[in-house]
């Protein structure tokens, strides 16, 4: 984050989890942001998901190359207009791979060359928006999650494989911030407790709000 007061370092949040703080460059960031919104005027737009209960997730989401309703990918946005969602690009798959590259070199659980992610979730937070604490399990490939943070910056949890309480690990995730989790870590709760408003990164071109890219393999054909 170019506003850090210190500097900020990698690190190994729980073994296959690992924080690359300011990964993405400042230029890199505004082709995401542009990339985004385009994705999220359509074909299916970006909306607030419904869950099973009726309940209404604070995050707006849109997704690329398979669409995610909880609980399940489907290529088409059955709960939003029905239209086949954006195919996923091949710069996104490169970029994927350079993150796992980053956060674990050549001896991480997935060697960057295999890693072929198919879909992207684009999580957009405005200052009160929230995500419990979750596992990302519909997905039926092991290979790691890749997270990349721009706008606002939030607290991001950190949980363990087998409660969504404590132990967890509280990071504050940055404009241009890498995280990557897989291993032993891959089905780790995790969520966002808060935003914090204020903190935009106006090199992004996001004057405020927080938007989270996660790219991961669905293992679906
Ligand atoms: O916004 C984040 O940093 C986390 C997003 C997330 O957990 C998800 O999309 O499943």
């Amino acid at each position: 984050m170019s506003g850090a007061l210190f500097p900020r370092e990698r690190a190994v949040v729980a073994p296959g989890a690992v924080h690359v703080p300011g990964w993405l460059a400042p230029a890199r960031r505004r082709e995401l942001v542009e990339a985004c919104r385009v994705w999220a005027r359509g074909p299916a737009p970006i909306r607030h998901t419904v869950l099973p209960g009726g309940g209404v997730m604070s995050v707006q989401t849109v997704c690329v190359g398979w669409h995610w309703l909880p609980y399940r990918y489907v290529r088409t946005a059955d709960d939003v207009n029905g239209a086949r969602v954006a195919d996923f690009p091949d710069w996104l798959v490169r970029l994927g791979r350079e993150a796992l590259s980053a956060a674990y070199g050549e001896e991480g659980p997935c060697p960057p060359a295999a890693y072929s992610p198919d879909v992207a979730l684009i999580n957009f937070y405005d200052g009160s928006a929230r995500m419990g604490m979750h596992q990302d399990k519909e997905e039926r490939s092991g290979a790691p999650v890749v997270s990349l943070s721009i706008g606002d910056s939030c607290v991001f949890r950190f949980g363990n494989t087998e409660t969504r309480g404590r132990p967890y690990t509280d990071v504050e995730l940055a404009s241009g911030d890498l995280f990557v989790f897989g291993g032993p870590s891959r089905f780790a709760y995790h969520g966002v407790p808060r935003v914090l408003s204020g903190t935009a990164d106006l090199e992004s071109g996001m004057s405020s709000g927080r938007l989270n890219i996660t790219l991961r393999e669905t293992g679906l054909s």
